[in-house]
């Protein structure tokens, strides 16, 4: 939210006219010069800001604000730890790719209205250099699986688990599918964004904009940092969907 407030009041800075009001001036200047610091406040040792996936984003503001970051920032150590990141294979939803893809062609959404199409170029598709390997005989891996909602005033309180064995490599939605076909009490509904599927309902008990409430997944009692369409759970590994407030 930062990262994207900063692009956002960098580009109203630029367009303020020469010779219009001072104030009004200060006023943005000051406003970035906040948001820049909450920024630059999460930049780690290892060059990641925030978590892997808000870095692309905080790469694209700390890069063309006129504000200085608080803390010193090393673009090529962000850089370097993004690489490494995306060759292990983190960066395969679109939307991260289309988060962190401007940062490492030196561009940020700011360029997009100098971005020219030229008609008749034809990109051609890259094939992958080595083909993905099928799982064949893919051993089973065990989830243990809870559902959770102690907010009262939404319905049924519950907290139920199950164990679901799935093949491994699976995603957690698969687990999510198994449950459901098992115990009714843990099915669920998804809705598509820009970033995938969400799980917007687990047993009836339905997200709310108006509320603020969703499913939060976690690993343990760490929040996950993908959806249920990517993340791999590992053998043994307790995961929780626990219905709260943002
Ligand atoms: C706001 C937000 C939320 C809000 C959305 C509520 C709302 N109605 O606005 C809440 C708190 C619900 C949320 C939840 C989650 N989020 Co979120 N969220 C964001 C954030 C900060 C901004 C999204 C936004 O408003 N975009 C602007 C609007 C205009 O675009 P939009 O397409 O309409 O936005 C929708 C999608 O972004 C979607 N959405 C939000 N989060 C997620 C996560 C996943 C996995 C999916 C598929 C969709 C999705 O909700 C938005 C509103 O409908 C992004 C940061 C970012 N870099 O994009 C993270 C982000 C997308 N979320 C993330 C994650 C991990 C989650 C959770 C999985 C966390 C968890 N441990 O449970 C959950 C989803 C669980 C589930 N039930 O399936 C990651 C995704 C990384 C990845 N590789 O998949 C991001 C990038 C944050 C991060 N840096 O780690 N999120």
């Amino acid at each position: 939210t930062g990262a994207m407030a900063t692009l956002a009041l960098t580009c109203m800075y630029n367009k303020i006219p020469e010779g219009s009001d001072e104030g009004f001036k200060i006023l943005f200047s000051e406003v970035l010069q906040e948001v820049v610091k909450n920024v630059s406040m999460r930049i780690k040792d290892n060059g990641i800001i925030g978590d892997i996936y808000s870095t692309g984003l905080a790469m694209q503001a700390l890069s063309v604000t006129p504000k200085q970051p608080n803390k010193e920032w090393k673009c090529q150590k962000t850089m370097d730890t993004i690489l490494q990141e995306i060759e292990q294979g983190k960066f395969h939803n679109p939307m991260s790719i289309a988060q962190i893809l401007p940062s490492l062609k030196g561009k940020t959404y700011l360029d997009v209205p100098h971005v020219s199409c030229s008609p008749g170029v034809q990109v051609q598709p890259t094939l992958p250099t080595q083909p993905s390997p099928v799982p064949t005989t893919a051993s089973n891996i065990t989830i243990i699986y809870t559902i959770n909602n102690q907010l009262r005033g939404v319905g049924l309180l519950f907290n139920e688990t199950m164990e679901i064995s799935v093949k491994s490599g699976s995603v957690l939605l698969v687990v999510l599918e198994e449950a459901q076909r098992r115990n009714p009490t843990f099915k669920f509904e998804t809705t598509m964004t820009s970033w995938g599927l969400v799980v917007s309902s687990i047993n009836d008990i339905t997200e709310s904009v108006h509320e603020r409430t969703y499913w939060q997944f976690l690993s343990g009692k760490t929040p996950l940092n993908e959806g249920v369409a990517d993340y791999k759970p590992a053998d043994h590994e307790h995961i929780t969907a626990n219905f709260t407030k943002y």
